[in-house]
């Protein structure tokens, strides 16, 4: 017993050093000192590791009535959406334990951008098996990179109705500011998203909450019509704000966290200086808007420079609807901005975007795809090169290889293309500075280059992030072969 007690103050003292050092923000569900903890600590002088920032989900059915019009069931982790905010230092690792609570459904979390070992990718029948209902799987890997990402289910729809939050790893070279926070947009439904994309799959008729909208027609924006947009969990009735004072520097991390909404982005009265793009930084770049497509991140830099209060508005891209936050600053109340705005002025172009340093790839044999994206809109099947995924076999690359994809979207939808385990070059008349991504949008009818060298052997989805074209077929697995 005795052992067991120095062992748990051996725990509460490394925590304690912990949050000093900035590494359990959130100790809510930080640090538990179990007996797993006491056996790592135990056994911390034979195996050196960094420490652990950890937490602890529970993922659990909850009701949720975030515009204020309507309770429907949600899953979160601890009852909230967002989901708490992982924010953790470069260089230490992450364990996050989640105890799936839910009565009759497996959950799965992925980490969304992070350069995880395959076994902690959190794709079921991918990377993992799926956490059964009334069980534990605890997550840990080293933190190899640093800047904004997230967290999400990657079960079935439990995205779109709540599992889902921001992670944030913090690092010396951060530009100084005076406030620095996650911005999430989500889009929301007070209908079953299962409902709705067996409606999808039926085909028409366009009808009230959660039905499909149009599908003939020009470029197709939204399968759904959604019934709220929102920005970190709120709706426009009472929106996210935000108090600084005069002058201050912000940093804004923003995180599209929609399940199938592409977001405008701009925020009144100001130029958005962008330094990061999906995490890493970039040579800041400064425009009056952005198009996010789903899974997409930037950090945005704005100085609050006079007095006033400033609507941050995320308008979805068919114009159905905005999520709102505002910014103020001390001496001036919060006032929202509800009129849809104008989005006039320079939109960031991915030609906009240059990484800090260079990216070229080492040499090494390349790899080359053509892959074709595809659908069937009358039976809503999603398609790459014609076949929609499970049934589809893996694409087959080699450590050490340069992977280069050429993308050509055959469909009248937008796609935001995302890989798992790796950052991307995006090839877009850029040079030796290319930037890197997790995610690229390939526009209705448009093309994409992206190259990635093969550096994280396991298998790993790549998938469209509309998280209907997703269930219903548009991803391929890229396999490393023996
Ligand atoms: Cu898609």
């Amino acid at each position: 017993m005795a052992n067991d007690e120095s062992h748990i103050r051996q725990d509460r003292r490394a925590w304690l050093q912990a949050s000093a050092a900035g590494l359990a923000t959130g100790a809510a569900w930080g640090l538990v000192p179990t007996a797993r903890g006491a056996t790592t600590t135990r056994a911390a002088a034979y195996v050196p590791r960094p420490r652990a920032a950890d937490y602890r989900f529970r993922v659990q059915a909850t009701t949720l009535d975030p515009d204020e019009r309507k309770s429907v069931p949600g899953i979160t982790v601890d009852g909230r959406y967002p989901g708490p905010e992982i924010r953790v230092r470069a260089g230490s690792s992450l364990r996050v334990a989640v105890n799936n609570g839910l009565a009759d459904s497996p959950t799965s979390i992925h980490w969304h951008g992070l350069l995880v070992p395959a076994g902690m990718d959190g794709v079921p029948d991918v990377a993992n098996y799926p956490i059964a209902a009334g069980r534990v799987y605890v997550y840990e890997f080293p933190l190899r990179q640093t800047g904004t990402y997230w967290y999400h289910s990657h079960w079935q729809l439990q995205e779109q109705v709540g599992l889902a939050g921001p992670l944030i790893i913090e690092s010396s070279d951060d530009p100084h500011v005076d406030r620095d926070v996650a911005v999430m947009l989500g889009d929301w439904l007070h209908g079953s998203p299962y409902a709705a994309l067996d409606v999808l799959k039926k085909g028409p008729p366009p009808s009230p909450s959660g039905a499909p909208a149009k599908m003939e027609g020009k470029p197709d924006l939204s399968d759904l019509a959604y019934d709220a947009f929102l920005l970190n969990g709120r709706g426009t009735q009472d929106p996210w704000t935000l108090k600084a004072k005069r002058g201050a520097r912000i940093r804004l991390r923003i995180i599209n966290a929609g399940a199938s909404t592409y977001f405008r982005v701009r925020l009144d009265g100001h130029p958005l200086t962008i330094t990061h793009a999906d995490g890493l930084a970039v040579r800041p770049v400064t425009v009056d808007h952005i198009l996010m497509g789903m899974a997409e991140t930037y950090d945005v830099q704005v100085t609050l420079a006079k007095s006033g209060s400033y609507t941050l508005h995320a308008m979805a891209q068919d114009g159905s609807g905005q999520a709102i936050g505002v910014l103020h600053t001390s001496d001036v109340a919060p006032k929202a901005n509800l009129a849809l705005p104008a989005f006039d002025g320079r939109e960031l172009d991915y030609r906009d975007l240059r990484a800090a340093a260079p990216t070229t790839l080492p040499a090494g044999p390349a790899r080359t795809f053509e892959l074709a994206l595809g659908g069937n809109m009358a039976r809503y099947i999603w398609t790459i090169n014609g076949e929609a995924y499970p049934n589809t076999a893996p694409l087959l690359i080699r450590r050490g290889e340069r992977v280069q994809i050429a993308m050509r979207n055959d469909t009248s939808m937008w796609h935001p293309m995302h890989l798992h385990g790796h950052f991307f070059r995006v090839l877009q008349g850029a040079g030796d500075d290319a930037p890197l991504k997790h995610t690229v949008n390939v526009a209705p009818k448009g093309t994409a280059r992206i190259e990635f060298i093969a550096d994280n052997p396991g298998r790993w989805i790549f998938h469209c992030h509309n998280l209907y074209h997703f269930e219903a077929g548009m991803a391929r697995v890229f396999e490393y072969e023996a």
